[in-house]
C-alpha cells in the first residue's frame, strides 16, 4: 500500500530534503504552502512536476495559524503520517514576534494535533513534533538527552516548549501516535542564510569572489552541535516507523564555537577569518544559549539512527557549494551585453 505523508513546511530547509525521502520511499508527499507575492518553493522546485499531470508530490495553500483549514486539508487527504515542520524557526527573530511565533510554532503544533486527532478517529495517523534543543536553553545538564529537564531561553524555546508538551498530552489523553524528534542544529547548502553556518559560508565565498568586503556577526563564543540537515530527515522518518510512540533526541554528540566554525570554513578558503569578521551587537540575543552538546544514545540503540556527516564534511559541502555560487555571481556582475 502506498503511503502519504503531510509535510508542513515543505518550502524550508527540512521540509525539501524529506520531501525527497519520502518520494525516494514511494510516498505520496503533500505539503503545506504559504500564500506569498513571490515564489517560495526554489527548495523544491526540482521535485515538483506540472500540477495538471499525475504527481506523486501535491501542494495545497494553508496556513499553521488557520485551524479550520487545516482540519479540512487533513480529513480530505487522509495522509498516514504528518510531520510537523512549519515555524518561525528563527531565534533571535522571535524576540521582536514573540506573539506571532507563538501562534505559528504553539498553536501552529495545537491545530495539527487537533486535525490529526479528529482524522484518528476514522483512520490511524501518526504525527511528527519539529522540536529543538533550543529547549534546553541555559542547561541543566550536559550532554542533553530526553530527559534533560528544560529550561527555554526565548519565545521561540517557550513556544516550542508548549507544542512538545501538548505533543506528549495528545499521545497520553488520546492514545495517538504522536512524537517528539528534538533534533540539535543541523545545517546545509540549503540552510537560511540568516542562520550562522550559512551565513558564515555565503559570506566567505563572497569575499574569495571579490564581492564582499566584512563579515558582521553577533556573539562567537557560543558553542552548537552542528549536523547535516540530510542525516536528520532521516532520522525524523526513523522515529515515526518505530513500534511506538516516544520522544528522540537527535544529534551528533560534538559540540564547537561559532568562532570554530568561522575558522574552518575560512581555512578551506585559504583564508584568515579574523582579517574579516566584525562583531556587531545588532545580532547579539537578549538571553543567549550558550552551550549545546546533544546525546543520542536512545535513538542509536532504538532507531539504529546516528548522524554520519562530520563538522569538517559538513563546512567543506557548505562552503564549497557557497563558493561556486559566489563566482556564479561574480560572473554574472561581469557580464556585459554586447
Ligand atoms: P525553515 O525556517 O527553513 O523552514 C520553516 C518552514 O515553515 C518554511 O517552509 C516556512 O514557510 C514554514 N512556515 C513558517 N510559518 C508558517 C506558517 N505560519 N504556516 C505554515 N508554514 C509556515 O526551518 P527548518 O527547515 O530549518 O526547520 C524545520 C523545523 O524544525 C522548524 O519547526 C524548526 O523550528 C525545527 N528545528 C530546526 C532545527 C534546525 O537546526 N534546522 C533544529 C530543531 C528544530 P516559508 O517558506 O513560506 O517561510
Ligand atoms: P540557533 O541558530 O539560534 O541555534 O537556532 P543560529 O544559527 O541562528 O544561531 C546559532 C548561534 O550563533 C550565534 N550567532 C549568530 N546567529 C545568527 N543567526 N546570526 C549571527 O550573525 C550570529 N552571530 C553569532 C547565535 O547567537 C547562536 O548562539 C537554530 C534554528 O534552526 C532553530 O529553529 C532550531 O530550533 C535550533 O537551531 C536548534
Amino acid at each position: 500500500m502506498t503511503k502519504s505523508a503531510l509535510i508542513t513546511g515543505i518550502t524550508g530547509q527540512d521540509g525539501s530534503y524529506l520531501t525527497e525521502l519520502l518520494l525516494e520511499k514511494g510516498y505520496n508527499v503533500h505539503g503545506l504552502v504559504r500564500r506569498s507575492s513571490t515564489f517560495t518553493t526554489g527548495r523544491i522546485d526540482h521535485l515538483y512536476q506540472d500540477v495538471h499531470t499525475e504527481s506523486r508530490l501535491r501542494l495545497h495553500y494553508g496556513d499553521l495559524t488557520d485551524g479550520q483549514a487545516l482540519t479540512n486539508l487533513v480529513l480530505e487527504i487522509q495522509p498516514d503520517e504528518i510531520y510537523n515542520l512549519g515555524a518561525q524557526s528563527h531565534v533571535r527573530v522571535s524576540y521582536d514576534q514573540p506573539v506571532y511565533t507563538l501562534q505559528t510554532v504553539g498553536v501552529g503544533a495545537l491545530n495539527v494535533l487537533e486535525a490529526a486527532r479528529l482524522l484518528n478517529k476514522t483512520k490511524t495517523v501518526r504525527v511528527y513534533q519539529a522540536s529543538s534543543s533550543e529547549m534546553f536553553g541555559e542547561v541543566l545538564e550536559t550532554p542533553q538527552k530526553e530527559t534533560t529537564p528544560f529550561n527555554p531561553q526565548s519565545p521561540y524555546a517557550c513556544a516550542k516548549v508548549y507544542a512538545y508538551h501538548q505533543t506528549v498530552n495528545y499521545r497520553r489523553g488520546y492514545d495517538m501516535f504522536a512524537s517528539n524528534g528534538i533534533l540539535f542544529n543541523h545545517e546545509s547548502e540549503r540552510r537560511g542564510e540568516t542562520f550562522v553556518t550559512r551565513k558564515i559560508t555565503r559570506a566567505a565565498g563572497r569575499i574569495k569572489a571579490g564581492l564582499q568586503q566584512k563579515l558582521y556577526l553577533g556573539n562567537l563564543d557560543a558553542k552548537r552541535d552542528w549536523g547535516y540537515a540530510k542525516d536528520y530527515v532521516e532520522g525524523m522518518w526513523r522515529i515515526l516507523q518505530h513500534d511506538e510512540a516516544d520522544d528522540f533526541v537527535l544529534a551528533t554528540g560534538r559540540t564547537e564555537s561559532v568562532r570554530d566554525f568561522c575558522k574552518l570554513v575560512f581555512e578551506q578558503l585559504d583564508l584568515n577569518y579574523e582579517e574579516y569578521v566584525e562583531i556587531d551587537p545588532r545580532y547579539f540575543r537578549p538571553a543567549e544559549v550558550d552551550l549545546l552538546l546533544g546525546d543520542a544514545s536512545k535513538a542509536k540503540e532504538k532507531l539504529g539512527w546516528t548522524a554520519t556527516t562530520d563538522l569538517e564534511q559538513l563546512a567543506r559541502i557548505m562552503t564549497q557549494h557557497d563558493y561556486e555560487l559566489a563566482q556564479r555571481e561574480s560572473h554574472a556582475k561581469s557580464f556585459v551585453p554586447s
